[in-house]
């Protein structure tokens, strides 16, 4: 049985949550509490898997911390540690091939890795600072809204706590403050448009969904917490391939 450890409403653990169900695996979830993570993923034996994480153009010093000790998602089986959701696909892919989480042919397998690459190298940061800057700007209203929602509650269950240390969170490790707000909108037009590129090619939002699929979803999933950016995924595929992977709860 596995073990996959998780922070609650985590995108980047959502993904590896997809991944485990798409391929049938029983596992058990342990939910982290959020801030110690780093070091619990550390006291289970994980590291960050060789991750270098950048927020915009900086380093923090919380994330340089973070990619010492260890991220999550991360997955233990009785003899295997494996953190970073990049090792998690593979090994599920290694142990468990079907069904598959990347296409046999090469070429495609390829297109998939890229979509994958920058899923995780770009967009997973992009989301979490445009989720960050609302949170910044208008914590009651963030705290509000994010107590239910396509991945769950975001990071804590209580609705003060998440008033209070999301924001920090914001500021202090991710290096977002209110007027960074615009800018990091303004980049996601061109991510959207990325993404319904790709589906056009037929590189995401197959019957199959793929790890690249399964990266992408809940990084959009967690950007959707935002009202107020709606507008901006209206009648796009994009829109379509997180409704089908991570519906809005009725
Ligand atoms: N890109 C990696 C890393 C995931 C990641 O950044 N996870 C966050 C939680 S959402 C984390 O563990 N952060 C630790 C920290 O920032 O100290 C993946 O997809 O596995």
């Amino acid at each position: 049985m596995y073990m996959l450890y998780v922070i609650p409403g985590s995108h980047a653990c959502r993904s590896a949550i997809l991944m485990l169900e798409h391929k049938q695996v029983p596992y058990r979830r342990v939910d982290v509490p959020t801030l110690l993570h780093p070091l619990a993923a550390r006291l289970h034996g994980f590291d960050a898997g060789g991750e270098t994480r950048i927020a915009g153009t900086r380093r923090t010093p919380a994330i340089r911390s973070g990619d010492r000790l260890g991220t999550v998602p991360a997955l233990a089986s009785h003899d295997h540690r494996i953190s970073t959701n990049r090792q998690i696909a593979r090994f599920l892919e290694d142990r468990h091939p079907e069904p598959p989480l990347f296409p046999a042919d090469p070429l495609q397998r390829r297109a998939v890795e890229e979509a994958e690459r920058w899923a995780n190298g770009t967009l997973q940061m992009a989301a979490r600072r445009i989720a960050l800057a609302w949170a910044v700007r208008d914590p009651s209203a963030m705290s509000r809204s994010v107590a239910d929602g396509r991945m769950g509650y975001l990071l804590y269950g209580r609705a003060l706590t998440r008033r209070l240390i999301i924001p920090i969170i914001g500021r202090r490790v991710f290096d977002v403050d209110p007027a960074a707000d615009p800018e990091l909108l303004a980049d996601l037009p061109a991510m959207l448009d990325r993404i319904d590129a790709w589906i056009a090619d037929r590189i995401l939002g197959g019957a199959q969904p793929n790890a690249a699929d399964f990266m992408i979803a809940p990084s959009l999933a967690l950007i959707l917490y935002r009202p107020d950016v709606l507008h901006l995924f209206e009648n796009r595929p994009a829109l379509e391939l997180v409704d089908r992977l991570l519906p809005e709860p009725a």
